[in-house]
């Protein structure tokens, strides 16, 4: 049987379940999900030599991390060629290049140290997301940003959040697409703290201030993402999942849910149902937590299945600023970038393959019998010939990491 065989076979048998493998196809092909650029160099930065600090950890030592902007930039062409459907790309501020010219602290980031990221990605006709870097710095003093009780670190943290929605909002002018800015903060206590609604409050305001410098929400979209602990930061978080979606709500901005960011047995597809109730957007890290927060490279699994299945069904697809997030070191970066999005491209297509009319009547006639039944015999649907189709049509091979080892062969082997 060629590919051609092949896919109509398993076209012919999806429709026996009611799905169109076509519109699922044209679909996918349509949505954008933004590549983090940290992957690429294990969250390092170009704005400083300090390590990775914040709660979170890059483990590995898997050769030919990229040690520069060209290599970077390198690397994430090798990546983005073979991801199916359409890619947006994902930046931190302290990925700032500042060339020849003078250094700029983070509170006095400007456009401009961000034009040679703007110039790559209008030349591939990527869109830009950015995220304020509130950790690997100085200034997280005592593992506190914006809700320090120091003002002077507080201020430092605002004036940050305001240069990168700045920053975002010229992106989205130079390249005419919207651009998320996601701000994180890996604010939070090691041991029991005595007060747990001042650091909130700091917090609430120091977010506030940020948002009274203004933005234009025709350039830009903000999101807020909560955690729960990170490394160092075992016993208290202030952006916890309640702070995030409280504040978030009152304030216009897109709550962000990263599936590493809860406690394990949380499921974030559980939380998608309501969050697209009351939101009119929602974003989503998606990650691999291998018991902790550990942003392992995001696989084919049912946690992915099960989030791209609540946001198709519940209509999000449109409406859910889709990223990826994770860094692992201990294999080759570039497989990484590319194994992970796969992953979650092919979730999004079992998503869209799934007998969603079926068996939402069969629950609403109370029919759970058929509903079960359904839902089991859809796994073993011919999913295969439908993702090479995909594959296909969006101009990538099926099979690619021949490329990869051969890229790694001939550029990153000569990197030490
Ligand atoms: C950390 C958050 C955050 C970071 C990136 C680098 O736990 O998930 O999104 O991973 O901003
Ligand atoms: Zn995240």
């Amino acid at each position: 049987m060629d590919q051609r065989e092949y896919y109509e076979y398993a076209r012919s048998r999806y429709l026996e379940y009611g799905v169109d493998t076509e519109s699922a196809i044209n679909r996918l092909l349509g949505v954008p999900v933004s590549l983090h650029c940290w992957q690429g160099d294990d969250v390092r930065g170009f704005d400083s030599d300090g390590a990775l600090d914040g709660g979170i950890q890059t483990t590995g030592n898997y050769p030919g991390a990229a040690r520069t902007p060209g290599e970077l930039m390198a690397d994430i062409d090798e990546a983005v060629k073979l991801m199916p459907g359409k890619t947006r790309l994902n930046l931190h501020a302290c990925y700032a290049i500042f060339g020849d010219g003078p250094r700029a602290d983070r509170d006095a980031l400007r456009p401009e140290h961000f034009d040679a990221w703007v110039r790559f990605a209008a030349e591939r006709d990527l869109a830009l997301d950015f995220n304020p870097t509130y950790f690997s710095h100085p200034m997280l003093k005592n593992g506190l940003t914006l809700s320090s009780p120091d003002k002077e670190v507080r201020d430092f943290w605002i004036r940050h959040g305001i240069c990168c929605i700045r920053i975002a909002e010229h992106f989205a002018r130079k390249l005419g697409k919207k651009s998320l800015v996601n701000f994180w903060m890996p604010d939070g206590y090691k041991e029991t703290p005595a007060d747990r609604i001042g650091p909130r409050r700091r917090m609430a305001e120091s977010l506030d201030a940020i948002l009274a410098a203004g933005y234009d929400p025709d350039l830009v979209a903000v999101s807020l993402e909560s955690k729960v602990f990170g490394i160092g930061v075992e016993s208290y978080t202030v952006v916890s999942a309640e702070f995030c979606t409280e504040y978030a709500a009152r304030h216009g901005l897109v709550p962000l849910f990263d599936n590493g960011h809860y406690h394990p047995t949380e499921s974030v597809a559980d939380k998608i149902p309501t969050a697209l109730l009351f939101n009119d957007r929602i974003a989503l890290h998606v990650t691999r937590g291998v018991r902790w927060d550990s942003d392992h490279v995001c696989r084919f699994n049912d946690e992915i299945r099960d989030i791209a299945l609540e946001t198709v069904r519940c209509g999000g697809l449109d409406r859910a600023y889709l990223a990826l997030d994770y860094f692992d070191a201990s294999v080759n970066r570039i497989a990484a970038w590319v194994a992970g999005m796969r992953a979650f491209r092919m979730a999004l297509l079992y998503a869209l393959c799934w007998p969603h009319e079926k068996a939402a009547a069969f629950q609403d006639g109370a029919e759970f019998t058929d509903m079960l039944v359904i839902t089991e015999q859809i796994k073993t649907a011919p999913f295969a010939a439908v993702w090479e189709e995909f594959c296909r049509r969006a101009g990538v091979p099926a099979d690619w990491l021949p490329e990869v080892k051969e890229y790694e062969r001939k550029v990153l082997s000569a990197r030490c």
